[in-house]
């Protein structure tokens, strides 16, 4: 599993608390817990009126770069936002997001093509999210054929088939698995990831859905989540199914998150 740690977030109080009160060692402090759980890139996200997201995102990037060595996600439904933050960046990371809506595949493109930067692409248009998984698959492959043709490889790409709301759609994990069967079929090296929570808004025990969501899309073959790998609940649900799923040989992954403390009780 491919772990985008979610936490340098301008959405969450806390994060935002401390980008308003520029508190340096609190961003410091989560950069370096996530790298420690495991997490394979860091999402970075503003959060601040799109006036200040440039000067937030400097300054994040900035602080979170000279702490850890982990490549960045960086997150902006601004193309030229991602692309001046690009410029700032020291390792390849991710850029979160294109979709099909006004240009931005066009925009970000050409200028990933001949570097490493990998792409998350949401399967949404100018239209909003579908819910018809066929639509889904539909705008993936346009996605992945534009990339393609732009000299992008398909290893490079994330498909974040964009999970509904349990709490108003009760299809939302069937809508969601199925669009991944269907996008894997024609494109067998492409990603998936998504973000854990949506799902279990306006629910209670967010967390037991968020845990199974984790589980299921696991088994249907996603390979990548935006989590907190700090919530020793999600690494425990996301160690046990890798394992269970025959992904984790000898159960060494598990083992050693176990040992490390990333979930259950810290051995003496
Ligand atoms: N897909 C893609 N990018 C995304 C999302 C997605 N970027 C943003 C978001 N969704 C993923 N990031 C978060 C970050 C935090 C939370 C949910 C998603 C969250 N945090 C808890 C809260 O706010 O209550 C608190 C967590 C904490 O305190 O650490 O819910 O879907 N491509």
């Amino acid at each position: 599993m491919i772990i985008i740690g979610e936490k340098i977030n301008g959405f969450i109080p806390k994060t935002m608390a401390a980008i308003e009160a520029k508190d340096e060692a609190y961003i410091r402090q989560i950069a370096q817990g996530q790298a420690s759980g495991g997490a394979d890139y860091l999402d970075i996200c503003a959060g601040t009126a799109p006036a200040i997201e440039r000067e937030t995102l400097t300054w994040l990037i900035g602080i979170v770069q000279d702490e850890v060595d982990t490549p960045l996600c960086i997150d902006s439904s601004d193309p030229q936002v991602l692309l001046d933050m690009m410029q700032l960046v020291k390792n390849p990371g991710l850029l979160n997001s294109v979709s099909l809506e006004e240009g931005k595949c066009e925009a970000i493109f050409p200028a990933i093509a001949d570097t490493k930067w990998g792409i998350i692409a949401l399967t949404c248009d100018k239209k909003g999210i579908p819910d018809d998984p066929q639509v889904k698959a539909r705008i993936a492959a346009e996605i992945i054929k534009k990339a393609n043709e732009a000299g992008i490889e398909t290893e490079r790409i994330f498909i974040d088939p964009l999970v509904t709301t349990l709490a108003t759609k009760q299809d939302s994990l069937s809508s969601f698995t199925e669009a991944i069967s269907l996008i894997k079929k024609d494109f067998p090296e492409v990603h998936f990831t998504s973000g854990l929570s949506n799902i279990s808004f306006g629910m209670p025990y967010r967390k037991a859905i968020n845990m199974q969501f984790l589980a299921l899309a696991m088994a249907a073959g996603m390979d990548s989540a935006i989590m907190d790998p700090l919530s020793s609940d999600m690494q425990a649900t996301l160690h046990s199914t890798a394992a269970l799923l025959n992904q984790d040989e000898y159960c060494m992954d598990y083992l050693r998150a176990y040992r490390a403390g990333l979930f259950g009780t810290k051995p003496a």
